[in-house]
């Protein structure tokens, strides 16, 4: 795969600046990377034209409308619509311009509102999704089960992982559509410089979510690459949860914030519990390594690095 031509879509992006980051510490030899403004993935034309000219072998299919509860919650049009374009015109190019394999990411929000916990990849369809980002969950869903078509009706090498909640370097840390994770970051750092009396957490603190570092999503998606070739979704997480109420004390820790927590009950909660079952991927033989305290702790530091850069 190193000396072959690899294409990372949405490089830019948390999920695929980890894995050409990765990509680039093993030595790939030929990386193809487009930002948005050189390469629009919701214009099917233009996708087609970089395929036919640069013929990747290889693609991670990292670019997506990404975004917390609120960004799903305010934008469902562009969430469904994006994400279905960026996907169709991706796979489709692939297969027809002769790539060898694709890895597809998708969500843990594909999975049913109340699954089982932890979540079987066989829960997939079985009840209704969570309303708050079920438009997104439907594209994703889309996006799954066109690698599943194009692998049954073309052979094409089309295979999907579906991490939980990410977080890292790179990360969206805007307080209004960012994941809950570098929101708190922020939030507890912005309160300890100003050193204000207490943090605003939305929703009641008692949802539950699983965190997986994202150079430990990378090492997956390059490991599947390289090992797997089937149809059925591969679940990727850390296997093991946090309520957000615990999770706003470990950043409060990180930081250094000594005030008090206040829950915003007007805001949402999303969906109860959202825990990967990730035994398939162990059987497999792969494993995640950062834990939630290591990772916060490096995220924090990058966050202190390039918050001028950020955006609000
Ligand atoms: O990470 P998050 O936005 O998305 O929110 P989901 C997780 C939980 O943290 C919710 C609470 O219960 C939020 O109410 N929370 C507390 C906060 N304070 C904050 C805050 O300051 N900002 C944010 N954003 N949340 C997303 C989906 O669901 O998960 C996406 O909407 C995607 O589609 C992603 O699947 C992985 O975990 O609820």
């Amino acid at each position: 795969m190193y000396d072959s031509p690899i294409y990372v879509s949405g490089h830019n992006g948390l999920v695929g600046s980890a894995i050409a980051r990765r990509l680039r510490a093993d030595g790939a030899k030929h990386l193809l990377l487009r930002t948005h403004r050189e390469l629009d993935l919701r214009r099917q034309a233009d996708v087609e034209r970089f395929f036919a000219e640069h013929r990747p072998q290889y693609v991670f299919l990292a670019a997506a409308k990404v975004g917390g509860i609120e960004a799903n919650r305010s934008h469902p049009a562009q969430f469904l619509r994006d994400n279905l374009q960026i996907q169709t015109n991706i796979i489709d190019a692939a297969q027809r311009f002769g790539t060898r394999k694709l890895l597809f990411l998708g969500s843990s929000c594909i999975y049913p509102r109340l699954a089982p916990q932890p979540m079987p990849e066989d829960s997939l369809l079985t009840g209704a999704l969570e309303p708050t980002n079920q438009w997104y969950a439907i594209a994703k869903i889309a996006g799954l089960k066109m690698c599943q078509a194009y692998r049954r009706e073309f052979s094409f090498d089309a295979i999907c992982a579906m991490p939980t909640n990410l977080y890292g370097p790179g990360d969206n840390f805007s307080l209004v559509d960012s994941h809950v994770l570098p929101a708190l970051i922020r939030k507890y750092h912005e309160a300890k410089l100003k050193m204000a009396a207490a943090v605003e957490v939305w929703g009641s603190g008692t949802p539950r979510r699983e965190f997986l570092h994202v150079d430990d999503l990378a090492d997956a998606c390059v490991f599947l690459m390289q090992k797997y070739s089937d149809e059925a979704p591969l679940n990727v997480g850390w296997g093991k949860d946090v309520s957000i109420a615990e999770l706003a004390q470990l950043v409060a820790d990180t930081v250094g914030f000594k005030g008090e927590v206040r829950f915003d009950r007007s805001k949402p909660d999303g969906t109860p519990r959202k825990l990967l079952d990730t035994s398939r991927l162990s059987a497999l033989g792969w494993q995640p390594k950062i834990t939630l305290a290591a990772g916060l702790a490096s995220t924090y530091e990058w966050f202190c690095a390039h918050q001028e850069h950020l955006r609000r």
